[in-house]
């Protein structure tokens, strides 16, 4: 498990030694942060806790022209760490940051007064209460105090019993559910390597067979390599994550832009349908006024429509608002935001996506006060909120019951309840053939709704998904029964071979179904170089890591590995060619040499 804390607050108050102090990562790593002191972009540390837990830390910077930077930083924390140094006290940007993690909803976190050392105890106790009054009121309200000095280490001990703390908080919350999703923060090339893009991945974990879309731009990206804090995995959970990424279009994979496993429920859209809360201008924003909206890791620059219908009073401080951006972002129903002026510097609004692509045309007339309210006090993605939407859009010609949604979504858990395993693309046509039993829906609308469907199930943890695989919640992937598990077993002790069978013999003589091989290639047992050609897991491991080893004191050629290992040129090839592919080794004239990813030791 992984928790994402930000850090946030004034400019030189010590947010970055205090991470350094905690984890022994410096998270200042551009040369000319460390030339000037200062953090200019977002930059990250981890620190691995007792329990295994991780706490995965993003810093931010905190001068003034660079709270652009901060929100990217903020923009996919799961809690803040609010720093404030004890000498200098809350400043502009402690205020600043502070309201802009308010209007993100960011729920839970710290406050840290640093620079202990240099105060004297009532000045500390001082700024201790003054912290605790500033969050007050906010979203952070009530959260815990602790006072350090990265200089001495006085503090540190609390400091990391209140961070696991919070840590155990937010995973008690529970994860947010849904499939794979990663807002790009960073993207640069490795030599030899090609793409490498960072963020913090949510919802489903996420393997390495896996294909992704980006949002916006609809490139198709494959995972060549994926990385936590440095080391290659074959899938990772939700928290930091690397991907050095392959396929087309790569070039448009840049900050903002949100990688997804499916994307239904998360769209490019340039109008937005909100609910705004004031930020400290106290009003909401009027109609026609404009700012920078910060989602995630991407910004824009946006007009506010408030006008007529589009700004409803929701109650509880909120409004209804039409946002228009200048360019489409990534955004799905819940989805945090803030509004911002950038000069001069206020917060105009903090807000939730109600809906991401609200109705157009005549249909905008459906939206009354009363609609809306129904759509913003539904639980974004639920059932209610499915039926609160449609019935805004009247996507159902009319013809719609309110509580279609959640007739639909009881037939489709029927469905897949009945079947206890179906592949997804079969279910979305089963629960568009059931929502045109229930009501009448323009032809075109039926395959997004019905995915939609599926996905807010998903969500909502009433059904769950392997990859493409929709089963009902709580029930694993079909464990294999005893007689295939007992021939699983016997495929996979034929290919410990070191010169292994063809697959397809090796399979018939163990009686190992086709469905056999897949479950050991997805769980790792096996690995499959070639149609016909496995090793078993460890057998593979050993060969291969003779032939880095081999490789290692002089360049390594096919017919050297060959009599090392008594087998033949085609399983030396074979295995030669997958370390090259995966750069392990690297080949060259005279033979094949340790390359860039071969594992130092
Ligand atoms: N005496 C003392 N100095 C500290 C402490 N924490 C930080 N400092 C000093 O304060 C200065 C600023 O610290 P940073 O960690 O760079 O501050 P920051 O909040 O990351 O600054 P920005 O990234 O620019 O917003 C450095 O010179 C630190 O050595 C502390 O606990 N005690
Ligand atoms: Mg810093």
């Amino acid at each position: 498990m992984s928790v994402v804390i930000g850090t946030a607050g004034h400019i030189d108050h010590g947010k970055t030694t205090l991470l350094r102090a905690l984890t022994g990562i410096d998270a200042d790593r551009l040369p000319e942060e460390r030339r000037r002191g200062m953090t200019i972009d977002v930059g990250y540390a981890h620190l691995v806790q007792d329990d295994g837990t991780v706490l995965d830390f993003v810093d931010v910077p905190g001068h003034d022209r660079l709270v652009g930077n901060m929100l990217v930083g903020a923009g996919e924390i799961d809690a803040a760490m609010l720093v404030v140094a004890a000498d200098d006290g809350p400043r502009a940007q402690t205020f600043e940051h502070l309201e802009l993690l308010d209007g993100l909803g960011i729920a839970d976190g710290l406050v840290v007064v640093t620079k202990a050392d240099v105060v004297d105890t009532a000045r500390l106790s001082e700024v201790k209460a003054a912290a605790r009054d500033l969050v007050a009121g906010t979203s952070l309200a009530g959260a815990d105090v602790v006072a350090v000095s990265s200089s001495t280490g006085a503090g540190l001990p609390e400091l990391g019993g209140a961070l696991a703390a919070l840590a155990s908080r937010v995973i008690a919350r529970g994860v947010p559910g849904g499939p794979s999703r990663l807002a790009i923060d960073r993207v640069f090339r490795v030599k030899g390597r090609g793409f490498v893009v960072t963020g913090t991945l949510r919802g489903a974990d996420l393997d390495t067979d896996a294909i992704l879309t980006a949002v916006p731009g609809g490139a198709t990206i494959r995972i060549r390599e994926l990385q936590v804090h440095g080391q290659s995995v074959v899938r990772a959970g939700p928290g930091r994550v690397a991907i050095n990424v392959g396929g087309s279009d790569l070039a448009t994979l840049v900050r903002g832009v949100v990688l997804v496993s499916d994307a239904v429920g998360l769209v490019a859209s340039d109008r937005w349908l909100v609910a705004l809360r004031p930020g400290s201008a106290a009003a909401p924003p009027t109609d026609r006024a404009r700012g920078q909206i910060h989602i995630g890791t991407a910004h824009a620059g946006a007009v506010v429509g408030r006008s007529g219908r589009d700004g409803v009073d929701l109650g509880g401080d909120e409004v209804t608002a039409i946002l228009r951006l200048e360019v489409p972002l990534a955004v799905a129903p819940g989805d945090r935001f803030v509004l911002r002026r950038p000069s001069p510097a206020a917060t105009l609004a903090g807000g939730r996506v109600l809906d991401p692509s609200p109705a157009r045309g005549i249909s905008r007339r459906r939206a009354t006060t009363e609609r809306l309210q129904a759509l913003a006090s539904s639980a974004p993605g639920s059932d209610a909120w499915a039926a609160a939407r449609l019935d805004l859009h009247g996507a159902l010609g009319g013809a719609l019951a309110p509580d279609v949604a959640a007739v639909l979504g009881g037939a489709v858990t029927q469905i897949v309840a009945d079947r206890q395993e179906i592949p997804l693309a079969e279910l979305r046509t089963l629960a568009g053939r059931a929502l045109r039993r229930l009501a009448r829906v323009e032809a075109e609308a039926l395959p997004a709704l019905a995915a939609q469907t599926i996905e807010h199930l998903v969500a909502g943890g009433r059904l769950s998904r392997d990859a493409d695989r929709i089963r009902p919640a709580g029930v694993a992937a079909a464990r294999p029964s005893p007689e295939l598990s007992a021939a699983m077993d016997r495929l996979e002790a034929a290919l410990t071979a070191v010169a292994p069978p063809p697959l397809s013999v090796a399979a018939r003589a163990s009686g190992c179904p086709p469905a056999g091989i897949r479950e050991l290639e997805r769980t790792s047992r096996i690995i499959r170089l070639d149609d016909d050609l496995a090793w078993a897991f460890g057998t593979y491991r050993e060969l291969s890591a003779r032939a880095l080893a081999l490789a290692g004191v002089a360049p390594l050629t096919p017919a050297a590995f060959r009599d090392a290992t008594g087998t033949s040129r085609k399983y030396v090839m074979a295995i030669l060619e997958d370390l090259d592919r995966r750069a392990i080794l690297r080949r060259t004239d005279a033979g094949h040499v340790p390359g860039p990813r071969a594992p130092r030791s």
